[in-house]
């Protein structure tokens, strides 16, 4: 990560490379999502067609694949050479070189591969994120001259989305923005001109912070489809959600016998560790009777 690409980062809560991905490699990626549009389509029976599609949660919309689950990197499972492309993308010496820097040697894959497509009738999500409330598992601070945020998403852009077209929408610097958000900026009805929509084309590389940056996704109005894939990455200790998130459990995480009789607030303490859990879930307080509470 080189100092230009260093200090847009750190400014703006987002970073574009472009060219990253080979034609190559993104023609073979838009091979496998076209694969899987067919096999949630199709009305073949086998186990391996059902669990793809058990796996994936595709969403389908007039015939194309709009969106897949992130909670299960099934794109890494696709029967070969489906997966190649999705393998490659995790560990692309383009993205360690600057998630190294963004959140630390040890970063990891915690959710995705996920597929956000889009038609011209795709509807947008509500903007989220910015530290309201603060989350430390992703928050963006600086230390002794090095800065950290603890999840990053990448997006592989397999398509053409140019400003204007929708998809991927954030608002810059908002990662580090020292006032609540006015509440027409989240729901775009007064955005103030603060939020903006990246130009991206086939083979680039989107990198933002999520869950420290205030993002989400625009309607899709472009007469050509969305193709984006994203990979959620967090730094080694930060657990976001994932796999992490089924095994958590205590009854899991430690087993029955070990929690059996607990009362709630003692099982709170005993989930595993995973952080998307909603704003006050697992979180203990002490009341003014001095007792221990879980909060609602
Ligand atoms: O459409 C996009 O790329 C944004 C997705 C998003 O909001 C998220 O991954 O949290």
């Amino acid at each position: 990560m080189n100092a230009k690409e260093r200090y847009y980062w750190d400014l703006t809560g987002y970073l574009v490379l472009r060219d990253v991905f080979p034609p190559e490699d993104v023609k073979a990626a838009n091979e496998a999502i076209d694969y899987l549009g067919e096999v949630v389509q199709s009305e073949d029976k086998s186990p391996e067609f059902e669990l793809l599609r058990e796996r994936s949660r595709s969403s389908i919309e007039n015939g194309i694949l709009t969106r897949t689950t992130n909670s299960y990197p099934f794109f890494l499972t696709l029967p070969a050479p489906h997966c190649e492309p999705f393998r490659k993308m995790i560990a692309l010496p383009a993205i360690v070189s600057r998630l190294n820097i963004m959140c630390g040697k040890g970063f990891r894959l915690d959710h995705g591969p996920q597929f956000i497509g889009g038609i011209n009738s795709t509807k947008g999500g509500t903007l989220h994120g910015a530290g309201e409330p603060h989350r430390e598992a992703v928050a963006y601070h600086h230390q002794n001259g090095k800065a950290y945020v603890g999840g990053v998403t990448v997006t592989f852009q397999l398509g053409e989305s140019p400003t204007g077209s929708g998809g991927f929408a954030c608002v810059p610097g908002s990662h580090k923005s020292k006032y609540p958000m006015p509440a027409g900026v989240r729901t775009q009805e007064d955005e103030m001109g603060a939020v903006a929509e990246p130009d991206l084309h086939p083979g680039d590389v989107l990198f933002f912070m999520d869950g420290a940056q205030t993002h989400g996704t625009h309607p899709w109005t472009a007469d050509f489809e969305r193709r984006s894939i994203l990979i959620k990455y967090a730094s080694r200790t930060a657990t976001r959600s994932g796999i992490s998130q089924p095994v958590a459990p205590p009854e899991t995480y430690w087993d029955e016998e070990l929690v059996e009789g607990m009362t709630e607030e003692q099982r709170a303490v005993m989930y595993g560790p995973y952080s998307n859990t909603g704003a006050h879930a697992l979180r203990l307080d002490i009341g003014e009777d001095g007792v221990v509470y879980l909060e609602k």
